[in-house]
């Protein structure tokens, strides 16, 4: 081929390539989804499933991820290297075409991995176009290559920069701030992601750093025991109700699963399940194929030691699920995602392969060791007879419902809209606060529930307790989904679900009891956005007939130097000092109020709180009280 020959070629490639990148420039979301931190953080994972992908080939063991001063990122591996060769078909580098080419990356033609096989691994040129710039410096063992990109165009081709021995690949990259809402990163968020990859991918050895402030943040993670490793991370705050982490793995027609799992005194489930190391958040065959095998084999068991009697239902799969954390991780050629949020698996040939693996192992696990089989068919038994009180409570309260023809709870200031388009329910904490509450609001579209007292601790309730609680219960029958599995989203008599509480400890009890309670038995009324925290002034600044409020210490410095000299400032010790038109004023007119969304995320971390505070564990309870002393002092400890 002649010189010229293969300029030309070039020339029409490297078109080529300017269109694809400048399509993913132009509409970033169809890409990565959303250009808000969520995205940003995307751009991470892109490159981190590559340098994974080079570790499940076989090839990589350590992988370094740094946030480096100015929100660069760079990810390091030890692995072979992307291939710096002369591609025949383009006539350019392979890395060059890893960058450049939508969907390259993987397999170089033929060879490449078996069940591993170029898993992810499709997403450099994407970070690539949507980058302000990014380096990338491959190590083949003798020599060091490097290239430059800016917004996805090459500015220094591929040229060697030095000599080396060690083999590898680095990548540096400044996601563009014409692209993305945010630049800065949450260093929790990857070091989160970060952690599962290590559990998920046993002996691989993953670094993450923070190397933006000082002291910088470090974290090394390798975890031999892989999933299991998993597991008993999840558990580590909670109660374990037998002391092994069960553990199955099998393969079949070139695919794989490996589960393990381990039951607390619990009584919510968490069950994460991935696909090629990928979350798959709505489940799907695997999950499917799980529950079914776990159901039937524990009931076969139960059976067949004379622990379920012929008379006896068979437990049903939430039975057997109650207090249960389990792993399953299946990895696959050809996996396909389902679902609008590609989070759900659909290949049909992974229900018949997870319970393939459940039906060899679990009933061998059990014979083998009867002690631990015997404490989870109790366990099991216990939900199922609390299961049945519930659903007798569930009647006992129907009828009587049926009886009293109007059943909403008589402290329930209702409104007069029916329409939940535009009805919120302020709970709010004391009855004073409560009363002010109900004097103050707009009755056509707002009601209002006081709470009072101490509430139940959620963590130790079953369900059927959960019913027959006079402070929850209000709460059920106000907003009218009702909870657990008989939660009904379309019930739901008001738009925002608005917790109004005070700026204190006791506040944030029961802020974290609420949430915990919505997390635990009314999910999808977070999940949906219905909740939210009311943000009531912290102070009062008057000057002469003039008055502000202020929401925090440094909006209060803000107003006091804007008002100038003679202020006086009044701290609002709790709601209940409000009078109706003031807490109408700050904190419930929809014209000036703020109100702050609650988060799944908000959820799990009252969820967790509550785990360390309200549990049986006594010790991650004195650590967390140790850390948050001036947090907690009225917590119930
Ligand atoms: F995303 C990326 F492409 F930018 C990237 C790739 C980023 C980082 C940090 C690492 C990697 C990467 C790619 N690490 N290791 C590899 N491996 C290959 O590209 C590779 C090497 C050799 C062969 C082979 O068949 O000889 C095949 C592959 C896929």
């Amino acid at each position: 081929m002649s010189q010229s020959n293969v300029n030309s070629k070039y020339d029409e490639n490297q078109i080529q390539v300017l269109e694809g990148l400048e399509a993913v420039r132009k509409r970033p979301g169809m890409y990565i989804g959303t250009t808000s931190s969520a995205g940003l953080h995307h751009l991470v994972y892109e490159i981190m499933d590559n340098s994974i992908d080079e570790s499940l080939a076989g090839f990589c063991s350590y992988i370094s991820i740094k946030i480096l001063p100015g929100n660069i990122i760079e990810v390091e591996d030890n692995g072979r290297g992307i291939p710096v060769g002369i591609n025949k078909k383009k006539g350019i580098p392979a890395v060059t075409l890893v960058f450049t080419v939508l969907h390259a990356g993987g397999k170089f033609g033929g060879g490449g991995y078996k069940v591993s096989g170029g898993l992810h691994g499709v997403g450099a040129s994407v970070v690539n176009a949507l980058s302000s710039w990014l380096e990338v410096e491959v190590a083949d063992g003798q020599k060091i290559y490097k290239e430059r990109y800016e917004r996805g165009k090459i500015v220094e081709p591929l040229s060697v920069i030095g000599n080396t021995n060690k083999t590898g690949t680095r990548v540096r990259f400044l996601a563009d701030d014409q692209i993305f809402e945010t630049l800065v990163y949450d260093y929790d968020v990857l070091l989160k992601r970060v952690r599962e990859q290590a559990f998920l991918n046993a002996g691989l050895t993953i670094e993450i750093s923070d190397l933006r402030e000082s002291p910088a943040k470090s974290k090394k993670m390798c975890y031999e025991g892989g999933i299991r490793e998993f597991v008993k991370y999840i558990n580590r705050n909670k109660e374990a109700t037998h002391e092994d982490i069960i553990y199955m793995s099998g393969e079949k027609n070139g695919s794989m699963a490996e589960i393990a799992l381990q039951y607390t005194n619990r009584y919510d489930e968490t069950l994460l399940s991935f696909a090629n190391n990928i979350h798959t958040s709505d489940g799907g065959t695997h999950e499917t194929g799980f529950k079914t095998a776990l159901t039937r084999n524990i009931n076969a068991y139960a059976r067949k030691k004379g622990m379920l009697k012929e008379k006896d239902d068979n437990l049903s799969s939430e039975d057997v699920r109650e207090g249960l954390t389990a792993i399953i991780s299946v990895k696959l050629e050809d996996a396909q995602f389902e679902s609008q949020t590609k989070a759900k698996l659909g290949n049909s040939e992974m229900t018949g392969l997870v319970t393939y693996v459940m039906n060899q192992k679990l009933n061998e696990y059990f014979e083998e060791n009867p002690k631990t089989a015997k404490l989870i068919i109790e366990k099991a038994l216990n939900a199922s007879r609390a299961r049945e009180a519930a659903r007798r409570a569930r009647d006992t309260a129907r009828k009587s419902a049926l009886s009293t023809a109007a059943s909403l709870p008589g402290k329930l200031a209702d409104c007069q809209l029916r329409d939940n388009q535009f009805t919120e329910i302020y709970i709010v904490e004391g009855d004073s606060a409560g009363g002010s509450a109900k004097e103050g609001r707009d009755r056509r579209f707002q009601a209002i529930l006081p709470l009072w007292g101490k509430m139940l601790n959620v963590e130790k309730s079953r369900i059927d307790k959960v019913y027959g609680n006079d402070k929850l219960q209000p709460v059920i029958t106000a907003l009218g989904t009702n909870i657990g599995a008989d939660f009904n989203i379309e019930k739901l008599r008001y738009g925002k679900v608005i917790i109004m509480a005070d700026a204190d400890v006791d506040g944030s009890h029961i802020r974290t009891l609420l949430l915990t309670f919505f997390f635990r038995f009314m999910r999808p009324l977070i999940e949906e956005g219905h909740v939210y925290l009311a943000q009531p002034p912290l102070y009062k600044i008057i000057k002469k007939n003039k008055a502000e409020y202020a929401y925090s210490d440094q909006q209060r410095d803000k107003i006091l130097e804007e008002m100038g000299e003679g202020c006086l400032v009044q701290r609002y010790k709790g709601l209940g000092e409000m009078n109706p038109e003031q807490l109408w004023e700050t904190t419930m007119d929809p014209t000036k109020r703020t109100i702050v969304k609650v988060t799944m995320e908000d959820a799990v971390v009252a969820d967790e709180i509550f785990t360390i505070c309200m549990g049986e564990k006594v010790e991650p309870r004195r650590e967390f009280i140790e850390q948050n002393a001036q947090f907690v002092r009225n917590l119930d400890v």
